[in-house]
Order: C-alpha cells, then structure tokens, then sequence
C-alpha cells in the first residue's frame, strides 16, 4: 500500500513540477482539501492525491458493486475483537448496553442503540473490500448511511471531519465527502446475517472508495470535528503514525 501510494504521489509531484507544485497547493488550500498528514518527507503528495481525488468525484459516484454470486466465500478477518474488558463485557451480553455516541459539532448529541440503529433507514451493498497488505474479498453490507445519522443529530455547518473511535486504538477519521457519500455504512449485517464479531460487532463502518483499513470496526463513538489538529497527535488517525496515509482512496 505505502509503496504503491508513494508512486503514484511521486508521479503527481514530479508531473506538477517545481512551481506547478506550489499551484497545486494554493488551489488545494483554496479548496479546504489538504488532509491532516500534510506535514512531513510525503506530505505535498499526500495533498496532491488527495486534492486531485476530491476535485474529480465532485459528483460522488458510486463504487462498483457486484452480483450476489460474486461474494466471496472466504472473508478474512484483519484485526481481531478488541479485548478491553468494556468491549468483552458488551459482547457477552450480546450488546445489549451498547449505545453508538454521536456528539462534536452537532446540534443534538445522540446515542443509538443497536436496535435504534436498526430503525433507521437501511441500505445494503455488494463492494470490494481490499486490504493495504494485498488481499480483498467481496461482500454484502447491510447497516444506516451515515448520513442519515448525521441528519438526526443535526450536523453543524461547520463540521467538515467525522471522528471514529472504535473499541481498540485503531481510531481514525474520514472528511464529508465520504461521511456523507450513499454507499458509506454505519454496518451492522454481513452477508445476510448479523455483523460477525471479528468482522467489526456490533458496529463497523463501511466506506467503499478507501482502502479496507479505513472501514473502522467495533465502533463506539463519532464525533463530528471541524478540524483534526486538535484529535489525537492532530494527523487524522492513530495509524498515520505508523505509515499509514489518513487518505487511502481507490
Ligand atoms: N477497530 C478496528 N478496525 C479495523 C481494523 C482494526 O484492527 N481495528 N483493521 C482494519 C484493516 S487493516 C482492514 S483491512 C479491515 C479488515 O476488515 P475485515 O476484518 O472485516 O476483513 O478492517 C479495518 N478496520
Ligand atoms: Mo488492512
């Protein structure tokens, strides 16, 4: 993954050229689209990636989605149950106590449990989902759009950056074009069935045009923020210190 995004960032700076660079940045700027990892050795390609990407889906299209008969029929976990003695003690009683928090720049901070999570309008999809370390799988997704959470609790105007706090330390944020994008899932069902544990249980998002590390699992919390400077060590997510970049668009 690191290596593929260095490439193709290395091929936008060096077509941007020296001052095409510092166009591109101002104009990034201009459009509120530099990312949290800005800073740092690949910083101006982290922007002109994600910059670049966000100027041509203006319109939000749609990831592929695929036939039933193409879901796979191994689906692999990639960072197991949580094993805070929170998130064991809610999955022993099934989730019953649990409650989704949804606060930060909104006008009425909510909680929802699994059963008012179900209420709310539901959508299913069919997509790809890849991991950074080379394996995918495709399969069915069934929850809330975020979105339709994010109208409930009233999403301030000011907002531009939805916070997910999962049950491990695997936190991290994604920006409104994805937030509020049909295809993004506050998912509770897969394949037809209840969310599987290692899976994400209760609650995981789904978001379809990142890469799978962005589909954060065993969720707990979503705060709405203006700006990520103040969240964590101010890059965006708990893996971007790792290598990771916070925008991982495919
Ligand atoms: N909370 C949490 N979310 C997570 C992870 C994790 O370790 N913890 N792993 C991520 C990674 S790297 C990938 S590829 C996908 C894997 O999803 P899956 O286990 O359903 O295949 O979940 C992502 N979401
Ligand atoms: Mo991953």
């Amino acid at each position: 993954m690191i290596s593929r995004r260095r490439l193709i960032t290395t091929g936008l700076t060096a077509a941007a050229g020296a001052s095409g660079l510092a166009v591109a940045a101002r104009l990034a700027a201009q459009y509120g689209l530099i990312p949290p990892d800005h800073g740092g050795l690949y910083g101006a390609g982290e922007t002109l990636t994600y910059a670049a990407h966000r100027l041509l889906t203006l319109h939000q299209p749609l990831a592929r989605e695929f036939d039933r008969s193409q879901i796979s029929r191994v689906a692999p976990v990639n960072g197991g149950p949580p094993d805070s003695d929170d998130y064991q003690r809610l999955l022993r009683r099934s989730f019953a106590e649990w409650r989704l928090e949804v606060d930060g720049l909104v006008a009425r901070p909510s909680s929802f449990s699994l059963a008012e999570l179900k209420r709310l309008p539901m959508r299913s999809h069919i997509t790809h989902q890849a991991c950074e370390e080379g394996w995918s799988f495709i399969a069915e997704w069934t929850g809330v759009p975020l979105s339709e959470i994010l109208a409930r609790v009233g999403l301030s105007p000011r907002a531009r950056f939805i916070v997910l706090y999962p049950f491990d330390d695997f936190w991290d944020s994604i920006d409104l074009a994805d937030a509020l994008h049909p295809q993004t899932l506050v998912a509770y069902g897969m394949n037809g069935r209840e969310l599987p544990t290692g899976h994400g249980a209760p609650v995981r998002l789904r978001v379809t045009r990142q890469l799978g590390y962005k589909s954060v699992k065993y969720l707990s919390r979503l705060t709405a923020v203006e700006t990520l400077a103040e969240v964590g060590d101010g890059q965006g997510a708990g893996a971007v210190a790792f290598g990771y970049s916070w925008y991982a668009g495919i």
